[in-house]
């Protein structure tokens, strides 16, 4: 294979911009690099670090400090140098140059990562970890993706693959064999095996959908009539005095968003127009533009006046709210209660009543914290999520077909999972599957 090349921090001005590079002829690099009293360096043990001058092409010269990792022990699996040089774009860049012009050539985005995939140093579920680990957004986020790059759902997954072998090895024993019928306790202990590794695959999919707030972000959207008091609950959530607040129903004329973090998850908070019928053309707009962010929240936030019975307008937001996931709150409740059972909470933001449980609502939905299941440590993926769906279908037929004795559809229906997990791995893969995982890399990861 090449031996390619990338910066591995941004290149722009800074105090230190790395450049990695992996492949056989690493060691080249030494060429370019000299001890102080311009000795030539040679000799490395498996993993060091040290000081040098790395000279360029066009002549310029910087000191370096470089580390030196010999295959395997390296992030690629193949012998790495890492070069720090200080940070300007000006030397980094003929510094690329120069490696270029030793027959190295530049990574392609995600090459280290998919070339530590190919050297066997990771499977996909840890590759995949690796961009969860780089881009989630939360400190839960980043705990799961870590655990995964650590192996927590390889493992898993390993072991449901040696135990469909061991299956398909009883059955295809007895295809040849067919004298006699499977044993009760065998079939029995297949049935459990089998349905052991449905439940795990839909407990993944499962996680897929709850983290999506963990890889996505999550946001939510405080709708109401003007005046409920929308950009004081969005200020109290804040603690900051973010959005305007009066007594002048309409004073929020455009959405105002900002992020707020509950249990460690970032939560986008929209504060909306206050929605009414109205001959104003900008309030009109900013209406439209609130309830477009309305459709688009994953929590929609109903505000209503506690004080006040229902109007027009509350009953119009209440129906074409009516399919979000929503949570309808009374406020004011210091100014009274009229029908206290139309709200699913009552706060008074004004004095902070009644706001703590609300919070402590919402970190719930956001954080999911009731999920103590084995794979709750899993980053599951879109593609994982596609392939554990296509594998349930086969064990289903597997469930149905097993009391039938017909080994043959059941080995066929074994050998489609066994395939399906592989591609989780990547134990088995195409050129296609991995170019759409590390497309989606950056380069020089
Ligand atoms: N008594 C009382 N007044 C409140 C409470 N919360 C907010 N208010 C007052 O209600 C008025 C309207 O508050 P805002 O936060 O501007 O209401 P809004 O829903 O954003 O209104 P628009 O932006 O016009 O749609 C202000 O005078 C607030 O001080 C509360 O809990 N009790
Ligand atoms: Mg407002």
């Amino acid at each position: 294979m090449d031996t390619i090349f990338a910066p591995i921090t941004p290149l722009i001005t800074s105090s230190v911009i790395v450049i990695r590079i992996s492949g056989e002829s690493s060691k080249d690099v030494f060429q370019l690099l000299t001890k102080r009293d311009n000795s030539d360096i040679k000799s490395n043990v498996s993993r060091e670090t040290k000081y040098a001058i790395f000279t360029t092409k066009a002549g310029i010269k910087d000191d370096v400090l470089y580390t030196y990792f010999q295959n395997p022990y390296s992030y690629t699996g193949e012998d790495v140098v890492e070069i720090s040089f200080h940070g300007n774009p000006v030397i980094v860049k003929s510094a690329l140059e120069t490696l270029a012009s030793i027959g190295m050539r530049p990574a392609e985005p995600g090459e280290f990562t998919k070339r530590a995939f190919l050297n066997g140093k990771i499977d996909l579920t840890q590759s995949e970890a690796v961009l969860d680990l780089i881009e989630s957004k939360s400190i839960i986020g980043a705990k799961c993706a870590y655990e995964q790059l650590n192996g927590s759902l390889k493992k898993d997954i390993e072991k449901s693959v040696s135990k469909i072998i061991d299956i398909m090895t009883i059955i295809e024993a007895h295809i040849d064999f067919p004298e006699e019928d499977l044993d009760k306790s065998v079939v029995a202990q297949i049935k459990s095996d089998v349905s052991e590794l449905e439940k795990m695959l839909n407990e993944l999919i499962e996680i897929y959908d709850r983290n999506k707030a963990l890889r996505d972000g999550y946001s939510i959207a405080i709708v109401g009539r003007p005046n409920v008091g929308k950009s004081s609950l969005m200020n109290y959530l804040l603690k900051e005095e973010r959005a305007l607040v009066s007594d002048i129903p309409g004073t929020t004329r455009d959405y105002i968003d900002a992020v707020v973090h509950f249990s460690g998850v970032p939560i986008n908070l929209i504060d909306t127009a206050g929605i009414r019928f109205t001959d104003d053309d900008l309030e009109k707009w900013g209406i439209e533009r609130s309830l477009k962010k309305l459709s688009e929240a994953d929590l929609v936030i109903v505000l209503m006046d506690a004080s006040m019975s229902n109007d027009k307008e509350d009953d119009n937001i209440l129906k074409s709210t009516q399919n979000n996931n929503r949570i309808i709150v009374g406020n004011k409740v210091d100014k009274g209660i009229v029908e206290q059972s139309r709200f699913d909470y009552l706060v008074s933001v004004k004095g902070g009543k009644g706001i703590k449980r609300l919070e402590n609502k919402i970190s719930e939905i956001v954080s999911n914290n009731d999920s103590d299941t084995f794979a709750s440590n899993a980053m599951v993926t879109a593609r994982q999520k596609a392939l554990y769906e296509e594998a349930l279908k086969y064990i289903y037929n597997v469930l149905n077909v097993i009391d039938f004795e017909d080994y043959d559809a059941l080995a066929f229906e074994l050998g489609a999972v066994l395939n399906i997990l592989e591609e989780v791995t990547g134990k088995k893969y195409t050129q296609d599957i991995l170019n759409n995982i590390f497309d989606n890399f950056c380069i020089g990861k």
